[in-house]
C-alpha cells in the first residue's frame, strides 16, 4: 500500500543523503603542509599554520567566541584580556561558561558535541582534559582522511586568500603547498573588489604597478596578477565577500568595484573559464574587538546580482547571501540566469530552523538545480558536524518532496533518488566549474 512505499521511498531518501559523498564548495581548511597550530603525532608546531584541528579549536571557534561574551559580557572579561589568554585558556573559559553552567543547546555548542561523538568521545564524560589527550595523540594528516570519513566528505575546497600575508608568503615559499588531492584551490581576494585604493598600493609593492586612476596598465597588471594567482593556487573559481551595501548597476556607474569587476575580474574569469562566487550581505567589524566574531548580516540588492548574471552572459556566478530576507529574492534570481548557480546556507543561515526553510522553497523553485550547503568549516572536525546536521535536514525536506510526487502519482525509483542526491552534493558543482566543451 502507499503507507508502506512511503516508509521505503523514506528509508531510500535517507540512506542515499548519508552515503552520497559531498564535494564541500567552501571552507576554510588547507593541508597540513600550510602548517599546524597543533603538534598532534607526528607533525611540527607552527603557531600561525593555517590547518585548525582540535578540541582547543573546536570550541574557540569565532561563533562560540561571539556566545560567550553574551555570558561573560566584556565589562566581566575584558575583551584585550581574553584575547591575551593562551588558546587552551580561552577554550576552559569557553568551556565552562558554555557547557558547564548552562546547557550547550546553541547550534555552536551542538556541534562540538556531536563532532566530539562522531569521533568515538562521549561529550557527557564533560571531561576535556581526556579530549585533549585523545587528540594530541592523532596524526594531522591521518586525521584528515578520518574526519573526511566521517563527514561524508571527498573534496574539500579551500579559501586562499591572496590578500591574507601569512597565507601569501606561504605559496610564494612553496609552489606545492597546495599539492594535496583531497584539498582544491580558490582564489579569494576581498580587498581588491572592496577597496580597490588599498588593493592597488598592495599590487604596486607586489609588482604589478596599479593606481587608483584604473588606467589601462592598471588594468593590465591587474589581470595579471590574478592570472598568475589562479595559476599558481590551480583555482577552480575565484571568490568574494561582498557587503550588504554592494551594488552593481553597470561598469560606469561611479563605483570602484564595478569598474574593477567589469575591466579586471570577470574578463580573466572568462578568459578562464572558472565561475566566479559572490558571498553577499557580510558587514564587517561592527564589533570590531571580538574579531572574527564581529561581522554582522544586513539585507543586500539582488538586482545587482541579476544585472551581473545578465550583463556578463560569458561568466558563471556562483552566489550565496547572508541575510534571510535575500533568500526567496536570490532563488528567484537563479530562476532567470543559467549563469548562476545559488548554494549553501552561509554563516547566521546554517541553523536547523533556517536550513530547513531554505532547502524547502530552494527546491520548490528551483528542483535540483542548486547547492543546497557547503560547511565553512574553519576547523577540520567541524566538517562532521556541519555535514551531519545539514544532512539530516535535508533529507527531511527530500522525503516530503519524494512522497508528494508519489501521491501525484510518480514514485521515484531508488537510482533515481541516488542520481538526484548526486546532482545536489556534487554534479552540480562540478558542472558549473567544469570549462564547458569548446
Ligand atoms: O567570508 C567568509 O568566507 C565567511 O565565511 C567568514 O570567513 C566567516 O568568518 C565565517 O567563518 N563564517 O562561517
Ligand atoms: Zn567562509
Amino acid at each position: 500500500g502507499s503507507a508502506a512505499h512511503a516508509t521505503a521511498l523514506e528509508t531510500i531518501v535517507r540512506d542515499a543523503v548519508r552515503t552520497t559523498p559531498v564535494w564541500d564548495l567552501h571552507t576554510h581548511l588547507y593541508p597540513v603542509a600550510f602548517g599546524t597550530p597543533n603538534a598532534g603525532a607526528g607533525a611540527p608546531t607552527d603557531p600561525k599554520g593555517l590547518l585548525l584541528w582540535g578540541v582547543d579549536e573546536l570550541l574557540t571557534y569565532h561563533y562560540l567566541v561571539a556566545e560567550v561574551f553574551r555570558v561573560v559580557p566584556s565589562r566581566v572579561l575584558p575583551y584585550q584580556d581574553f584575547w591575551r589568554m593562551s588558546k587552551e585558556a580561552q577554550a576552559d573559559h569557553i568551556w565552562r561558561h558554555l557547557f558547564l553552567e548552562r546547557s550547550p543547546i546553541s547550534e555552536a555548542c551542538r556541534g562540538v558535541l556531536t563532532t566530539l561523538q562522531a569521533l568515538g568521545l562521549d561529550p557527557d564524560e564533560r571531561d576535556l582534559g581526556r579530549y585533549r589527550r585523545w587528540f594530541a595523540a592523532q596524526n594531522p594528516d591521518d586525521h584528515i582522511d578520518r574526519v573526511m570519513e566521517l563527514g561524508g566528505v571527498n573534496r574539500i575546497t579551500m579559501t586562499n586568500a591572496v590578500f591574507d600575508d601569512n597565507e601569501r608568503l606561504r605559496w610564494l615559499e612553496n609552489p606545492n603547498v597546495g599539492a594535496d588531492s583531497r584539498f582544491e584551490g580558490v582564489l579569494r581576494f576581498d580587498p581588491l573588489v572592496r577597496d580597490w585604493p588599498a588593493a592597488a598600493a598592495k599590487l604596486t609593492r607586489w609588482g604589478y604597478a596599479a593606481s587608483e586612476t584604473l588606467d589601462d596598465a592598471s588594468i593590465a597588471n591587474a589581470r595579471r596578477f590574478l592570472n598568475d594567482w589562479i595559476d599558481r593556487v590551480k583555482a577552480i573559481y575565484c571568490a568574494v565577500s561582498l557587503p550588504p551595501s554592494f551594488r552593481y548597476d553597470s561598469p560606469d556607474d561611479g563605483s570602484y568595484s564595478s569598474r574593477v569587476l567589469a575591466d579586471i575580474v570577470l574578463p580573466v574569469l572568462a578568459e578562464r573559464d572558472l565561475p566566479f562566487a559572490m558571498m553577499i550581505g557580510s558587514q564587517l567589524q561592527v564589533n570590531p574587538a571580538l574579531g572574527d566574531a564581529g561581522d554582522m548580516v544586513g539585507p543586500a540588492d539582488v538586482f545587482s546580482v541579476t544585472r551581473l548574471a545578465n550583463d556578463f552572459p560569458q561568466n558563471r556566478f556562483l552566489c550565496t547571501m547572508l541575510a534571510r530576507e535575500n533568500q526567496h529574492a536570490l532563488a528567484v534570481a537563479a530562476r532567470k540566469f543559467g549563469n548562476l548557480l545559488v548554494f549553501g546556507c552561509w554563516w547566521f543561515l546554517n541553523n536547523p530552523s533556517l536550513v530547513e526553510e531554505i532547502t524547502r522553497m530552494r527546491v520548490e523553485l528551483l528542483g535540483l538545480s542548486f547547492v543546497p550547503q557547503h560547511s565553512d568549516a574553519r576547523v577540520l572536525e567541524q566538517l562532521i558536524y556541519k555535514w551531519r546536521h545539514s544532512r539530516e535536514l535535508i533529507a527531511d525536506v527530500l522525503v516530503d518532496k519524494y512522497n508528494d510526487a508519489a501521491a501525484a502519482g510518480w514514485r521515484a525509483t531508488e537510482s533515481e533518488v541516488r542520481r538526484d542526491v548526486a546532482l545536489l552534493f556534487e554534479k552540480n558543482f562540478a558542472s558549473f566549474v567544469e570549462a564547458p566543451a569548446t
